[in-house]
């Protein structure tokens, strides 16, 4: 599949709220793209492990305090120092399964007080645009069952609705492939659900220019 020469990766971006899944989902996809002979690699936002990637690591679990514009940008500069790599790979023909993106940076950010939807955005146009976004949708009732919230920052009920209310104000964006995904069900049935949803566009980008996110 993706090694043929002169076609490029799809780039394929899971998103959606604490406990959907997204991390599980993300790990089988790339076993199963795979499987069926296609070249895949995920990869995470935030990247906990470079040098801006720990001060973010360190923000979230309340070991630092950052200033919150200073926090937004950090979380977007940790997008666009992975941007060369992932070009390179999207390039040669590697699809990339990304577990949150700046969906997630726009959504948390403008949801504290005094910041807009317009600004939140600034710092991430021209990254790379997604093929797909997954967007895992759960009910708050199968989220519970799955286990409480961590002790990190914005682990708590009354954050969570109010990201997951400027996710939808984002999926209104119709120049991006959302696609929304019942995550309730159980995760044989997600996975079958995001891996056809994948592969089709897997199919549709090889032979698309990648294209600037909000551009
Ligand atoms: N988060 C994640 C942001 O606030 N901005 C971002 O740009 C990104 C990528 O960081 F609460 C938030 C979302 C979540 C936390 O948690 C990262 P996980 O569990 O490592 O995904
Ligand atoms: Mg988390």
């Amino acid at each position: 599949h993706g090694d043929m020469a002169g076609l490029r990766g799809a780039l394929i971006v899971l998103e959606g709220a604490d406990r959907a899944g997204k991390s599980t989902q993300a790990r089988l996809l790339v076993e199963a793209l795979k499987e069926r002979g296609y070249r895949a690699e995920g990869l995470r936002f935030p990247e906990r492990t470079t040098e801006i990637g720990q001060l973010i690591g360190s923000y979230l679990e309340k070991k630092s305090d950052l200033e919150d514009h200073t926090i937004h940008l950090l979380f977007s500069a940790n997008r666009w120092e992975q941007v060369p790599t992932m070009k390179e790979k999207l390039r040669s023909g590697i699809t990339l399964v990304v577990d949150r993106y700046a969906f997630s940076g726009v959504a948390f950010t403008s949801c504290k007080e005094n910041f807009d939807l317009h600004w939140c955005k600034q710092a991430d146009v021209g990254l790379p645009k997604p093929d797909l976004i997954l967007f895992l949708k759960v009910n708050p009732e199968v989220a519970a069952a799955r286990g409480g919230f961590g002790n990190e920052r914005y682990e708590t009920n009354y954050f969570q609705e109010k990201v997951l209310k400027r996710y939808f104000e984002l999926m209104e964006d119709k120049s991006l492939n959302w696609k929304v995904i019942d995550a309730s069900e159980k995760m044989e049935n997600v996975h079958k659900n995001i891996k056809d949803l994948s592969e089709k566009a897997i199919q549709d980008a090889k032979d698309q220019p990648l294209g600037k996110l909000w551009e």
